[in-house]
């Protein structure tokens, strides 16, 4: 325990109250469920192998991270972290250690734990231009970080049973931010620094649990703490979303609604753009749902591309865990691309050039090609990425005006 002194701990944050107490809660029919993405998007794959990937989170310019497991895998030990960035996907960690939970903002910047060995607790790593750092060394066990845009960094230490307190890492130091004695996790940070996360009373039967946030430094409680408030994400305008029995609430200007067809949703994320994306038990599998200008799309319909964790950018991308427990891969919603434009953005040019070496860089350095380079550079249709694709490529390459 003693290196738990080397940790800062400041003060207990003031409880202040909330500017406008909640009391309405609003639930409209809402318009059917539309099955599928929405017009114009479509799910592509990002891996398709038959281990497990885990714990997917993506940033705002397109760049994905989860944890692969071997299947089998004994002693839990064979998982690692891997990055899609544009067609290229990497592993970051290779040892005998399990490597999961991982986070990323927008400067590429992730985190991740990494299971100590001969024990059950773990330290928080980080991956900063193309070095690995471990951020703390104690026997307490770290558990699900979050990174802002800043590289400003939360994580729960877990202290024993029923108490965690969240800790926040910036710029090389250390400090305790929370001190409540209560089961603090689940943390969301955004881009301000403003960060959401879920306050557990385990020592009540039955638990209830609270969703916590801190706006511009002061700490507020976001639901009323009756319920099992859990799974919440939190925007940059401080938008915040979770689930309970209910179904998915969200707070925005101190009202809270729930969301409709959302009964028994589970685990929502929000963008910028107010997009949700949640998960939905439709009785033999689950299905990523995501509510988008006031519609709700069922992104899929079948047990085989079971939704197991999602993450959503600014831009109404989703990355998806998806398939049959244990064997998950990794999927991506994206707008529909016409051929050889794997940017998406209406012309074919050198930078969708880049993008196709990057497909074709993977399986060198030792990595399965992203499915989703099929998709785009398979212009011949043959299932490979070749020479005959790259002819065809060039006849698609818009001309220059100038
Ligand atoms: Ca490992
Ligand atoms: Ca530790
Ligand atoms: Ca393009
Ligand atoms: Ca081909």
């Amino acid at each position: 325990m003693s290196k738990l002194a080397e940790v800062a701990v400041c003060a207990a944050l003031l409880l202040s109250a909330l500017p406008n107490t909640p009391t309405a809660r609003a639930e409209g029919p809402g318009p059917a469920i539309i099955q599928g993405p929405p017009p114009g998007w479509e799910i592509v794959k990002i891996t398709d192998d038959p281990e497990q990937d885990r714990r997917v989170a993506m940033n705002n310019v397109g760049q994905i991270v989860f944890s692969k497991r071997a299947i089998p895998n004994p002693g839990g030990t064979r998982e690692e972290i891997y990055l899609y960035d544009n067609g290229k996907l990497r592993k970051l960690t290779d040892d005998i250690l399990a490597d999961q939970s991982p986070d990323i903002n927008d400067a590429g910047v992730i985190v991740w734990i990494k299971k100590e060995p001969g024990t059950n607790e773990h330290e928080v790593m980080r991956y900063i231009d193309g070095m690995i750092e471990q951020l703390t060394d104690d026997l307490l066990d770290q558990f699900g970080p979050s990174i802002g845009n800043d590289g400003t960094i939360i994580w729960p230490t877990r202290f024993e049973f029923g108490w965690a307190e969240l800790f926040r890492y910036v710029e090389g130091k250390t400090t305790q931010i929370t001190s409540n004695g209560l089961s603090n996790q689940c943390v969301t940070i955004n881009a301000s620094g403003d960060y959401a996360w879920v306050r557990y009373e385990f020592n009540l039967s039955p638990w209830v649990s609270t969703i916590m946030c801190s706006i511009n430094g002061e700490v507020h409680e976001t639901s009323d703490g009756t319920t099992q408030a859990q799974g919440c994400g939190i925007n940059d305008a401080g938008t915040t979303v979770w689930h309970d029995d209910a179904g998915v609430l969200m707070r925005a200007n101190g009202m809270i609604s729930v969301l409709p067809n959302s009964f028994n949703g589970r685990g929502p994320r929000i963008n910028n753009a107010g997009d949700v994306l949640y998960g939905l038990s439709l009785g033999d599998f689950g299905s990523g749902m995501l509510f988008k200008d006031g519609q709700t799309y069922q992104l899929i319909n079948s047990p085989e591309q079971a939704a197991a964790g999602f993450d959503l950018s600014d831009s109404g991308e989703a990355a998806l865990g998806m398939g049959v427990f244990p064997e998950i891969d990794i999927a991506l919603l994206w707008r529909i691309r016409d051929p050889g434009d794997f940017t998406g953005d209406g012309i074919v040019d050198r930078f969708d050039f880049e993008s196709m070496q990057n497909c074709m860089s993977n399986v060198e350095c030792g990595v399965q090609m992203p499915p989703v380079c099929l998709n785009v550079f398979d212009l011949d249709l043959d299932g490979d990425i070749d020479f005959r694709d790259f002819a065809l490529f060039q006849r698609l390459v818009t001309p220059a005006i100038n």
